[in-house]
């Protein structure tokens, strides 16, 4: 994976830039967000408008304080947005919306295979296994340092989205990443408390519903769960703590297809869907209007939660039915 000459030297030579992911920003989003702020000879700093962070994403803050948040002021000054991590311009997370930056210098980083290519220079890599692997490699081939904070920083990265390197994207090339990464002082044990066993209580009690609404369908082959919004408040938790609970319908034996509708806000259903046993589940999303990578893939659709269950289910249902899903 060879990050583009023109992409290194054009980084090289900012001098006030701002680093965006998108909303809801997962491990991975923030990871390579903090690392670039980090190592790139400008230093620069994140964007984080909108929302507020999930609580397992915020913990990688603390490996990264220094690095400032872009308000307004510091938006509007900018010289460049990088925009890494983010398939579509409606999901970036910035001050006001794309149209506010349109007009700029916006260099895109990502290995969504949806990605829309909307910046002036675009680096996508849709095989991946997340954009903090892309940005390792970024980094060391313009030979920006990497300390042990970054090196964490994107192992976090390349941990979360290959869900412990238990995914296909799992790459040889994956774990030779990880492997360099752990060499330059990437704290492993660290970084595993804060994703594997750092859960708030809320947390905990968010888990008991998912499982709790866990339903199977269709001979076993499709799992699902559910969260009404007053159901992720009541536990004492927030829309943005909604990251991968998906792994929990997911974790069914002999299913194809896993999904979580989580509510996050009044009438607005998130959908998160995962492929298994070489089932891909991006034609679904992209059906519904949504996107992300083959076996991992989101949407978000307006309505009430109890039809749009049975409306996606029956996608799936003949999705699944169809031989494009074999
Ligand atoms: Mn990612």
């Amino acid at each position: 994976m060879t990050p583009p000459d023109e992409l290194i030297r054009v980084l090289g030579d900012l001098r006030q830039p701002v680093i965006g992911g998108h909303i809801n920003p997962d491990v991975d989003a923030m990871g390579s967000m903090l690392a670039l702020a980090r190592a790139l000879p400008s230093r620069g700093a994140i964007a984080l408008p909108r929302g507020h962070v999930g609580k397992k994403v915020a913990f990688l803050r603390q490996l990264a304080p220094e690095v400032p948040v872009a308000d307004a002021d510091r938006q509007a000054a900018a010289d460049a947005f990088v925009v890494l991590d983010t398939a579509t311009t409606s999901r970036i997370n910035i001050n006001g919306t794309w149209e506010a930056i349109a007009d700029r210098f916006v260099i895109n980083i990502d290995h969504h295979i949806t990605n829309a290519d909307y910046g002036r220079i675009n680096w996508i890599v849709d095989d991946a296994s997340s954009t903090s692997e892309m940005v390792f490699h970024l980094i060391r081939a313009a030979g920006w340092p990497i300390d042990g904070a970054t090196a964490s920083l994107l192992y976090a990265g390349l941990y979360a989205d290959t869900a412990g390197f238990s995914l296909p994207s799992a790459t040889p090339q994956a774990f030779e990443a990880a492997a360099a990464l752990v060499r330059l002082g990437a704290d492993i044990e660290r970084v595993g408390t804060y994703l594997c066993r750092s859960q708030h209580l809320s947390e905990f009690e968010l888990l008991r519903r998912v499982y709790h609404n866990t339903r199977l369908v269709e001979n076993g082959t499709i799992s699902y769960s559910t969260l009404t919004y007053e159901e992720i408040t009541s536990s004492g938790c927030t829309p943005e703590d909604i990251d991968d609970q998906v792994s929990i319908p997911r974790s069914l034996s002999g299913i194809r297809i896993a999904m979580l509708f989580s509510e996050i806000e009044p009438g607005v259903i998130r959908i998160n869907l995962r492929g298994e046993n070489g089932t891909p589940v991006l034609p679904i999303a992209v059906k519904l209007g949504g996107g992300g990578h083959r076996f991992s893939a989101g949407v978000r659709i307006r309505g009430p939660i109890a039809s749009i269950v049975e409306r996606v289910i029956a996608e799936a249902v003949a999705y699944l039915a169809a031989p494009e899903s074999a």
